[in-house]
C-alpha cells in the first residue's frame, strides 16, 4: 500500500503538545461523525448481506492427498523417491484449474515449462550424484510447486502488478528472493493476483478482475498478496511468496485462514518488484515473506530467501516458550473510524492467552499502547517521501503522470482503467503529510518514541499478540467503507518488527480468524515458534468447507 494519504491528519496539530499531556477528550465534531460512520457500516452490512445471501459458489472437494502435504513433506517424499516432482507438479496443476474459475486467484502460469524442470529434478535424485543428505543441504526444496504474487518478478512471466499499463509486461529476470528460492530446487508454477499497483487491501484490478475468497465467495481475500492467500487456502498450491509494506501479507493470509510472515526489517531483498519502494526508510517498510498452510514451512523458506542475512535471523537456536514473555493488546483503542474487533476474534485471542498461562506457566501482559490509536495517521504520515514520485505517477507506471480528475471522471462512465480506490489515493495523498513538514517529523517522532517503547517491552525473548484486523473477510467493495481497518498490520510495518499471522480456526460465519505474533528486530524465529505451537493447539488451516 503505497502513497495513500492521509484524511485524518487534520487533528495532528492540535495534538502536537500532547507527547506530555494527557489527551483531551475527542471533540464533538469527531463524536459524531464517528456515530455516523459506525451507522453507515451497519445499514451497508444489512444491505450487503441481503443482495449476497445464498449466491455463494461451492468449492470443489480435496481428493487429491498429496494436496494435503506441507512443501517441507513433499520435499522430502520426492527427495527419497517416495513421489515424483512431476506427479506433486501434476496435482497442483490440476487443482488450479479445478478451483481457479470460482476464484479467480491465478494470473498467469508456466505449467509446461515447469513440468520440464520437474522431470530434471527427478533425473538428479534418481541419478544417484548426490546422496539424499546433500540433496537436502543443497536443495531443500528440489523439485517443490511454488506460486507468488504478480508483482514479484519471474523471468518470463508477467508482472503487471494489477496496472493496466502494465498488463502485457513480463519479468526479464526473477526478483532477488525468487532466485534465492529457485537455487534451492522450488520450481515457480503460477502468478496470483493483486490490488491495483498493490496498494489496497481487495484484490481486484482492472487487468484480471477480483478474486473470491474460498471460504465464502461473497468475500474479499485482502490485499496486496490477495490471490497467493486464496490461493494457498484452496490447496493450490504448497507454497507461496508475498509482500508487505502495509499488511500485504499478513491480511491476505488472515483472511484465508493461513499463516503469513513479514520478516524484520531490511532481511529479504525486496529487489524486483513493482512498486519499487520510494526511497530507504520505505524500502525497510516492505518485506518479502513466506504464506504457507503449515506453520512447518515458514522457517526454511524465510532461511532460503533471506539469503546472506539468515544468519543474523539465528533460525535454528531452540526457542522454549517457557521462557518467552508473553504481552497482548486486544484492540488499537477506538482509532478514528476504526470498527471494533469482532466478538469471536476477541475470544480467540482470549483463548490464546489462556493456552499460555496454562502450558507453559507464563503470565501474558496485557497492554494498551495509545499511540496504535493513531496507527493510521502513523503509518501514512511515515509513508511520505521527497522523491517526487507520487501514486498517479505509479499509475502511470513511472512513465507519466496520470490525471486523477479527468481518469476519475471516465470511471463514472466505466471507461477507466483504473479502479476507484486507487484514483481516491491519488486524491487523498494530494492533501496528505509532506515530507519534512512539521507534521511529518511529528510523526516520524512518536512512531520512533513507540518504537523505543516496545523495544524496551520485548526484549529478546518478548512477543506482542494482537489482531490482525478487527473483523473476518468482509464482502467484495465493502472494504472502501472500511478504509483504516488495514492499519491493524500498518503499523508494524513502520516500526520494522516481524510478525507473523496465525489462523485459529473459522468464526460463526465460517471465515478464518487469526492474530498476529510480533517480536523485536531479528527475532523472527519467536513469532515462528508461536505459530507452530499455535497450529498445533487450534488447529492450524482448515480446508474450505465444500459444499457441493
Ligand atoms: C456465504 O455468505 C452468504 C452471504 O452472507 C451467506 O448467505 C452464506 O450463508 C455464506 N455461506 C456459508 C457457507 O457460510
Ligand atoms: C472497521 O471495521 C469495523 C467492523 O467491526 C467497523 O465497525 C469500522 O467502522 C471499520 N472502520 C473503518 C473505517 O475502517
Ligand atoms: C474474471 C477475470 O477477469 N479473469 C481474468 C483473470 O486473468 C486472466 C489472465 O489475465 C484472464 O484471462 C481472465 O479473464
Amino acid at each position: 500500500m503505497n502513497g495513500m494519504s492521509n484524511t485524518e491528519s487534520n487533528n495532528i496539530s492540535e495534538n502536537q503538545d500532547m507527547i506530555s499531556r494527557p489527551r483531551k477528550p475527542p471533540s464533538l465534531i469527531k463524536t459524531v461523525i464517528n456515530i455516523i460512520h459506525r451507522f453507515l457500516i451497519v445499514v451497508l452490512r444489512a444491505i450487503l448481506d441481503f443482495w449476497y445471501k445464498g449466491k455463494e459458489k461451492s468449492m470443489p472437494p480435496i481428493e487429491d492427498l498429496l494436496l494435503l502435504e506441507s512443501a517441507t513433506s513433499l520435499a522430502h517424499k520426492i527427495r527419497v523417491q517416495k513421489i515424483t516432482s512431476v506427479q506433486v507438479l501434476n496435482s497442483f496443476i490440476e487443482r488450479i484449474k479445478k478451483v481457479n474459475p470460482l476464484l479467480n486467484c491465478v494470473v498467469d502460469e508456466r505449467f509446461d515449462e515447469a513440468l520440464v524442470q520437474a522431470a530434471e529434478a527427478d533425473s538428479l535424485i534418481q541419478s544417484g550424484v548426490h546422496t539424499e543428505k546433500e540433496l537436502e543441504e543443497i536443495f531443500p526444496f528440489l523439485g517443490v510447486p511454488f506460486t507468488t504474487k504478480d508483482c514479484i518478478m519471474v523471468k518470463g512471466m508477467l508482472n503487471t502488478a494489477g496496472l493496466y499499463k502494465r498488463k502485457d509486461f513480463r519479468g526479464d529476470d526473477d526478483a532477488d528472493a525468487i532466485k534465492l528460492i529457485r537455487k534451492a530446487g522450488a520450481i515457480p508454477i503460477a502468478l496470483t493476483n493483486v490490488s491495483e499497483c498493490c496498494m489496497w487491501w481487495e484484490s481486484s484490478n482492472t487487468v484480471h478482475g477480483r478474486t473470491n475468497n474460498p471460504y465464502n465467495t461473497t468475500r474479499i481475500v485482502g490485499g496486496s498478496s490477495g490471490g497467493e492467500g486464496c490461493l494457498q487456502a484452496a490447496a493450490g498450491s504448497p507454497l507461496g511468496i508475498g509482500s508487505d509494506i502495509g499488511g500485504s501479507i499478513r491480511m491476505p493470509a488472515f483472511f484465508n485462514g493461513i499463516f503469513g510472515h513479514k520478516p524484520s526489517r531490511n532481511i529479504v531483498s525486496n529487489k524486483g518488484q513493482y512498486p519499487i519502494p520510494n526511497c530507504e526508510e520505505q524500502n525497510s517498510f516492505l518485506g518479502i515473506g513466506p504464506m504457507c498452510r503449515f506453520a512447518v514451512d515458514l522457517k526454511p523458506t524465510l532461511k532460503i530467501i533471506a539469503g546472506e542475512n539468515a544468519k543474523l535471523l539465528n533460525l535454528d537456536a531452540p526457542v522454549n516458550l517457557e521462557n518467552v514473555k508473553f504481552f497482548y493488546q486486544e484492540s488499537d483503542g477506538g482509532g478514528f473510524m476504526i470498527s471494533p474487533v469482532d466478538a469471536d476474534q476477541l475470544a480467540a485471542l482470549q483463548k490464546v492467552v489462556k493456552h499460555f498461562e496454562r502450558a507453559f506457566k507464563v503470565k501474558p501482559k496485557k497492554v494498551q499502547f495509545e499511540q496504535f490509536k493513531q496507527a493510521a495517521t502513523i503509518w501514512l504520515g511515515n509513508m511520505a517521501d521527497n522523491s517526487g514520485i507520487d501514486f498517479a505517477t505509479q499509475l502511470g507506471n513511472l512513465k507519466e503522470r496520470i490525471s486523477p480528475g479527468w481518469e476519475m471522471l471516465k470511471w463514472f462512465f466505466g471507461c477507466s482503467k483504473h479502479t476507484f480506490v486507487g484514483l481516491l489515493t491519488c486524491f487523498a495523498e494530494d492533501n496528505g503529510v509532506k515530507f519534512g513538514s512539521e507534521k511529518h517529523k511529528y510523526l516520524v517522532k512518536k512512531r520512533d518514541d513507540l518504537r523505543v517503547e516496545m523495544q524496551k517491552m520485548l526484549g529478546d525473548n518478548g512477543v506482542f499478540l494482537y489482531p490482525t484486523h478487527p473483523t473476518v473477510a468482509p464482502y467484495h467493495n465493502e472494504p472502501i467503507a472500511r478504509t483504516f481497518n488495514f492499519t491493524y498490520t500498518a503499523i508494524i510495518n513502520v516500526l520494522g518488527f516481524p510478525a507473523t499471522t496465525i489462523p485459529l480456526g473459522l468464526g460463526k460465519e465460517g471465515l478464518p480468524l487469526g492474530i498476529q505474533v510480533v517480536a523485536n528486530f531479528n527475532q523472527d524465529r519467536l513469532c515462528l515458534a508461536v505459530a507452530a505451537e499455535l497450529e498445533r493447539v487450534f488447529g492450524g488451516w482448515v480446508a474450505p468447507e465444500i459444499l457441493a
